[in-house]
């Protein structure tokens, strides 16, 4: 990153989402390790840049999907701090309701329509989304946000060939952070190129780094820009890289670190923090100092530990109420 042509606002508020999810996570891994918090919560950390580049490439009545891997997803699309919060807290003021947890996000206002763990179950649900949007002849689209590891998952290929055939508004994000749970891509994919995959579809499809922030906003509104001249899909493969283990703060699926990944491989990309570098850009640009820096941390933690005192407060849902909202009627 060099000298920029963006405002200083928008610039900051780009840094500023990537802190506010960033601490906001590590906030929850105190009540994770205590206990006090039961979902299990797919920490975002290092990915940041991902959710936050291409929510801002978006319009507000654009919608979006995620994964299991979502609080960025959710913040970064315009989703209540309180709410998320609450919802990992288990809680009825949660944006769902408390039924849902870490890896079950919805809030139509912030036309964030889902998020489940099943591995690229939303992909289907945002194709079904876009082919309504195209139906009503709306000019929005839909986004989204998947892992490299679903990539390896039949339905992806029906979403692609689907959506092609239709020409339907979807940009697909590819978060690729290089693993599934602890499988190295190279032991899931045939090709670990998977920006390749969609192109055989004719699907515009390309690759990108997903830790500047300012390359992940132009490579998606790029895209965005197709897709709303009635192009079709798109898809946009980002390399990025999770600072900590799949699940919770280290890998302690059976109750043992389980991580394989190389230290070296993490050290190498912690240097490519994507808020670290956006940090040391907006000092070079003269738009952040140590003092600003301090203040920001300060005042979004004091935001976060509102949220905090907010949902501990909360009830949980009534028992005899567990079922209701679960089901459409
Ligand atoms: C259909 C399905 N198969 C397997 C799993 C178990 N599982 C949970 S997370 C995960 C890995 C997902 O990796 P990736 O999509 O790359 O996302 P990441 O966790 O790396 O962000 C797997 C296999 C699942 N939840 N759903």
């Amino acid at each position: 990153m060099t000298k920029s042509k963006y405002s200083k606002s928008f610039l900051l508020k780009l840094y500023q989402q990537m802190l506010e999810i960033r601490l906001f996570e590590e906030s929850l891994i105190e009540p994770i390790l205590s206990g006090e918090i039961k979902t299990p919560c797919h920490l975002y950390t290092g990915e940041e840049a991902v959710a936050v580049g291409v929510c801002a490439a978006l319009n507000k009545k654009d919608y979006a999907f995620g994964n299991h891997r979502s609080h960025g997803h959710y913040l970064a699309k315009g989703g209540d701090l309180k709410a998320l919060m609450s919802e990992i807290f288990g809680k009825s003021t949660g944006c769902s309701r408390g039924r849902g947890g870490s890896m079950h996000i919805i809030d139509k206002k912030a036309g964030f329509l889902g998020a489940t763990p099943i591995i690229a179950g939303t992909v289907p649900l945002a194709v079904g989304t876009a082919l309504a949007l195209k139906i009503k002849k709306k000019n929005r689209l839909t986004v989204t946000f998947f892992g490299d590891g679903a990539t390896a998952e039949g339905v992806i290929s029906e979403a692609f060939n689907f959506s092609a055939l239709h020409k339907l508004p979807i940009l697909f994000i590819c978060e690729n952070n290089l693993y599934a749970t602890h499988m190295p891509i190279t032991e899931s994919l045939a090709n670990p190129k998977i920006y390749l995959q969609p192109k055989t579809y004719g699907i515009k499809s390309v690759r990108a780094d997903g830790n500047d922030v300012i390359k992940v906003f132009e490579t998606a509104k790029k895209m965005i820009t197709q897709i709303k001249k009635h192009k079709g899909p798109a898809f946009i493969e980002f390399l990025t890289y999770r600072m900590r283990g799949h699940v919770g703060p280290d890998d302690n699926i059976q109750g043992t670190h389980t991580d394989i990944r190389k230290s070296r491989e993490i050290e190498v990309w912690k240097k490519r923090d994507p808020i670290k570098k956006m940090e040391k850009f907006l000092i070079k640009n003269k738009f952040l100092d140590q003092s600003k820096i301090k203040k920001n941390y300060q005042k979004i933690n004091k935001k976060i530990e509102q949220a905090k005192t907010f949902s501990r407060h909360s009830p949980y849902p009534k028992k005899n109420e567990l079922l209701k909202y679960v089901f459409k009627k």
